[in-house]
This record gives structure tokens, C-alpha cells and sequence, in this order.
């Protein structure tokens, strides 16, 4: 068995065995000593400067098992921020998020707010939700906002009982004149809203979707399992008050264990905006995404939904399970996504967990971040997802620096941070590969990325490693690859792995530093392939070939830091590769 589907198994494993120890499957490790220790301070060194953070505390996620090679003291543990209920209204863009208002751990969670007209300037707001019923008493998990026509908002949550059953209730807000939506309140009518029946493991059971309209129903989606098949219960309801769940669930996919927030969207064949949840037609493909709390990544497939039946079927050829596709390969979860009507877009956000120890986010006095905002759409091949920062981001701009046609020779970097710090830049770089034929064979029994990139850590190829090192020293005793290697499959068609390797992020020992990996899938006809990195302090997002495969970092650097960090272009390979073009925003 391959490492990391053996290391999978043993996490879920050992996520059933701590969810019977605990009796409820909460998925979240509880530290009381610092649930409540409220930060003195506040550590600036590695927050960051434009992915969206408190300012202070645990913004939620949870147990962070990426599965990797070893894990350090410290590195099961929680600490995160779901989005909840991202959707526009009157005028302001909305985000909720998991949070712990009283510590830097996972606890206490409850909805915070914050508003933005632009998705890059942020506004906080008290929270909307928390822990006041009956039945939410022992907590606000995530969940949806749903915009019904006549443009009433309602959120669907999990809440948690007395008992810690889980249930999934309704909230709407008190004024829905005031854009700001700051106040929401929990009607006794109809709450809790859906109870588990007898067939639903209730403390499994949680995080509902977005509502979507079809057969004259509207229907949501709540994640579950059924010890270890993955479930996705679907509850369709004609008055939007009364939830029936169907007979057979939407999906469900043996040996994948609990799905955690679900998110079912339609995406266009052949256009180029986003769908609302509800549209249907021929020129539509569903994607289903689930994360599940086994690995802690985000998985989709993209499929036909079959209203009348109530069912989805993904598409031929798309794997269904720990080997399917990810939205992210490296540090990202429990996403969620909603259609921007301003822009036509659909754009996901998820959660970037802490890699560091608890102990840590204690000192610092805040855990977990935001990734960017990314607009998702189909790509042409009709096989995968592709996403990109919203173009919001790109006002952030200012200095910019350019190189173009310089030739990356083995093992001499270049750097692309001249006379200015790369510890908060948009990196853009395009690298053509002048001898494709020279590319090693691949072998076709090489089908986990991750592991590939590890197995090839120490050698030198032909085509790669090359690719941007980031957070790096002058001298690189810190430094953060995210690189290239390019083989040749027995039809001559090129295959691209993109790695990034955390093992040199930081002189600091404690530190969890994953190899991450994932394939792109390009042909590479113009010999060309283009990296974005988005550097920030102390996370970096990187999207290959427009936004096809994405891996996110975080890591610590300890003298990688402000002025003292850089940005390098570096070939690795034996052969020759052009950095043809180079932009370093700032
Ligand atoms: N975090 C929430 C759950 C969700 C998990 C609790 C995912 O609702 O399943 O804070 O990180």
C-alpha cells in the first residue's frame, strides 16, 4: 500500500477510536487549559498582511492530519476557522467564520462576521451566532447562508444539544434592512430545525449547505457517515420549513469516513461565469466536494445531478475517495462557496490551519487564517476544477518588478526580490522548457503525487526541480520550494508534478513541514508553464497553470522575515530552462 493511503487509514483509524473516547465525534481536540486563556498579546511576526485573520484568537478548523511522513509533537492538534455562510448582500460581501472568541484554541466556537464591499478591506462585526438555545446550547458549527426569492436570508448551522447530538438549526437576521445583518436571531418556530432520525450516527451529523431549488423542491445536503462510508444526507422541503431526508442519500462512498461541510454547485459547460445554486440545464455540471475529517483535505468530483431521482453521479473517470481531486494539496479545508450575483462568479474560501504547536498559537494569540478568495470555475476539459484569486486582489498592487528571458542555469538562483523584501508579494513567473524530450519516463505506478515528490526529494532530474523559492534567506539557510519536475509517459505526453517542500521554512524545530505535491494536468504544446505564488508573512499560495493544481503552505521562518526575506527563481534540473517572464508585486 502506498505510504500515504496507509498513514490515511491509520488517521481514520485513529479519529474513531478518539471520537469513541470522547463519545462524540466532534472532530475537534479539546485543550481546556487554553480555551480560555484569553492573549495578552498579540505576536505580529508571522500574521499576515492580506489573508483575512481575527485580531486575535482561533479562528476554527481542526485536527490538521495532511497526511506526511512524520508528525511532530504538537501537530494533531486544533486550531482553525470554517467559513460559514459566505454570500453577498445588500451591498456587502459576508463572512462568517468559526471562531474562539475566549482562546487560541479550538472552543467556545461561535459564528464571528465580518463585511467587506471589496473582499480585500474587512470590517468586524460582533458575532452573529452562538451557543443561547436549547438546541445549540453546547455550540454554533458551521454551515450556510441561503438567499430565498424576495431576498430572504436565512443560515442554516449545526448546533450542538445538551446531550452533544447534533442538529441542524435556522437563524435569520432581526433587521434585513440593515446591510449590515448584524443582528440574527433563532426562531422558536421550526428549531431545530432537523433532528437525526434512527438511520443517523447524531453525532456525526452536521455542517448543511447552501439551499438549491429543483422539481419544485428546495433541498440541502448535511454530512455525515455511516461508520466508515462518507454520506451526504440530502433533505429536500417544499415550504422551506418541513425537511424530509430521502430515502437513499445523495452520495455516499465507502472507506471515506465522516464528510464534514459539504458544498454542492452547479458550473458551467461552455461559459465563462459562475452559477447560482439552483440553475440546471444541459449546458450544467454539478460538483460535489466533501471534506473529510480523515485526511483534513478538501475532495470533489465534478457529475451529473439527476433531480428527479435525487441522486448524483460523477463523471466516468473521476476517483471517488482519497484519490480524487483536491481543491488545494497543501494546508486548506472545510471550504465553502456562494454565487457572487455582482460579478457572476462563484467563489470558494477555505481555512488554512496553523502548522505549529499549540503552545505556539498560545504565545502568538491567534490561529488559523483564510486563504484568498478564489473564483472556481469548470475547465475546458470538462475533467477538473480550475481557481484563481479574485481580481480584487490585484489593487493591492503597487511596486512591481519585472525580469524577462533570463536563463536558469543549474543550480545558480536568481534572485527576483531586488532591493525589496518578498514577505508580502504576488509572484508571477512563466518558464518555458526548451528540450521536453529529454524528460525522464514516468511510471505509470506512480499515482500518489505527494509521495512522488518525496521519493524524488533527493535527485536530480532532467526536466526540474525548478520553480520560486520563497520566505528565503540571502544564503538560504531558510527557504520555501514550490517547484516543477517534468516526465515523459509512455505516449510521449509530458506529465508535471508540482511539489513544495517545507522541510528548510524554518530553523525552528517544533514545527510540522509537510512535502506537498499534486499533478497539473497540461500538455505543455507552446513548452510553456506559469506559477502564481501568493506570499504573505507566513503563508504562501500557489497556483500552476492558471489555477489548475493549487498547493498552500504555512510555515515560520525565523530569519526569512520582513526585509530579510527574498524570492528566487531556481533550475535544479540538468537541462536548461527560461524564466521567461518574471512580475514581483508588492
Ligand atoms: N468544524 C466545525 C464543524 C465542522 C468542522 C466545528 C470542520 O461543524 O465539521 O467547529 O473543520
Amino acid at each position: 500500500m502506498e505510504v500515504s493511503k496507509c498513514l490515511s487509514l491509520c488517521l481514520l483509524l485513529w479519529n474513531l477510536i478518539i471520537s469513541l473516547l470522547k463519545g462524540v465525534e466532534a472532530s475537534h481536540r479539546v485543550f481546556p487549559e487554553y480555551q480560555f486563556l484569553a492573549a495578552t498579546t498579540v505576536k505580529q511576526l508571522h500574521r499576515t498582511v492580506y489573508h483575512f485573520q481575527p485580531p486575535k484568537h482561533w479562528i476554527n478548523v481542526s485536527l490538521f492530519l495532511a497526511s506526511s511522513f512524520s508528525f511532530p509533537p504538537g501537530a494533531f492538534e486544533n486550531r482553525t476557522i470554517d467559513p460559514n455562510g459566505p454570500m453577498y448582500y445588500n451591498g456587502f460581501y459576508h463572512l462568517f467564520y468559526q471562531y474562539n472568541p475566549k482562546g487560541s484554541v479550538w472552543g467556545n466556537i461561535v459564528w464571528a462576521h465580518s463585511v467587506s464591499k471589496d473582499l480585500v478591506n474587512w470590517e468586524p462585526l460582533e458575532p452573529a451566532i452562538y451557543p443561547s438555545k436549547p438546541f445549540d446550547i453546547k455550540g454554533t458549527w458551521s454551515g450556510s447562508a441561503t438567499i430565498f426569492p424576495g431576498d430572504k436570508v436565512v443560515i442554516y448551522y449545526t448546533g450542538i444539544d445538551a446531550k452533544e447530538k447534533q442538529l441542524q438549526n435556522y437563524a435569520v437576521p432581526e433587521n434585513p434592512s440593515d446591510p449590515y445583518l448584524r443582528k440574527w436571531k433563532k426562531p422558536k418556530e421550526g428549531n431545530p430545525m432537523v433532528v437525526p432520525d434512527n438511520e443517523i450516527n447524531g453525532s456525526s451529523f452536521r455542517d448543511p449547505t447552501t439551499a438549491w431549488q429543483a422539481n419544485g423542491y428546495w433541498h440541502i445536503l448535511v454530512g455525515s457517515r455511516k461508520n466508515d462510508v462518507g454520506v451526504a444526507y440530502l433533505f429536500k422541503s417544499k415550504d422551506q420549513k418541513t425537511w424530509v431526508k430521502t430515502p437513499v442519500p445523495l452520495h455516499q462512498v465507502p472507506g471515506t469516513g465522516n464528510w464534514e461541510c459539504p458544498d454542492f454547485y452547479p458550473v458551467s459547460i461552455s461559459g465563462k461565469t459562475g452559477l447560482d445554486t439552483s440553475e440546471l440545464g444541459n449546458d450544467v455540471k454539478h460538483v460535489l466536494k466533501v471534506s473529510l475529517d480523515a485526511t483534513r483535505y478538501d475532495y470533489y468530483t465534478i457529475g451529473t445531478y439527476f433531480p428527479d431521482q435525487d441522486k448524483y453521479v460523477p463523471d466516468k473517470g473521476q476517483a471517488d475517495g482519497w484519490d480524487g481531486l483536491r481543491l488545494d494539496y497543501g494546508n486548506f479545508y472545510a471550504s465553502k462557496s456562494f454565487f457572487d450575483p455582482v460579478k457572476h462568479r462563484r467563489i470558494v474560501w477555505g481555512w488554512s490551519n496553523e502548522s505549529d504547536t499549540k503552545q505556539d498559537d498560545v504565545k502568538k494569540g491567534w490561529a488559523g487564517i483564510q486563504l484568498i478568495p478564489r473564483t472556481v470555475l469548470l475547465d475546458p476539459s470538462g475533467k477538473q476544477l480550475v481557481q484563481w484569486p479574485v481580481e480584487e486582489i490585484e489593487t493591492l498592487r503597487g511596486q512591481m518588478i519585472h525580469k524577462s528571458n533570463h536563463k536558469l542555469e543549474t543550480g545558480k538562483p536568481v534572485k527576483l526580490s531586488q532591493g525589496i523584501t518578498g514577505a508580502q508579494a504576488d509572484v508571477v513567473v512563466t518558464f518555458s522548457i526548451p528540450n521536453l524530450d529529454k524528460a525522464e519516463p514516468f511510471d505509470p505506478s506512480w499515482k500518489d503525487p505527494q509521495d512522488l515528490c518525496f521519493k524524488k526529494k533527493s535527485v536530480q532530474g532532467a526536466i526540474g526541480p525548478f520553480g520560486l523559492m520563497v520566505l528565503a534567506t540571502e544564503k538560504l539557510e531558510e527557504f520555501t520550494p514550490v517547484f516543477f519536475r517534468i516526465f515523459k509517459a509512455k505516449d510521449n505526453k509530458p506529465v508535471v508534478l508540482m511539489c513544495s517542500d517545507e522541510e528548510h521554512s524554518t530553523l525552528k524545530t517544533d514545527v510540522y513541514k509537510p512535502m506537498y505535491g499534486g499533478f497539473v494536468d497540461v500538455d505543455l504544446a507552446d513548452k510553456k508553464l506559469s506559477l502564481r505564488s501568493l506570499i504573505d508573512h507566513s503563508v504562501v499560495e500557489s497556483f500552476a497553470a492558471g489555477g489548475k493544481t493549487i498547493i498552500s503552505n504555512r510555515v515560520y521562518p525565523t530569519v526569512a522575515v520582513f526585509e530579510m526575506a527574498h524570492v528566487f527563481a531556481f533550475n535544479n534540473g540538468t537541462e536548461p530552462i527560461t524564466l521567461e517572464r518574471a512580475l514581483l508585486c508588492l
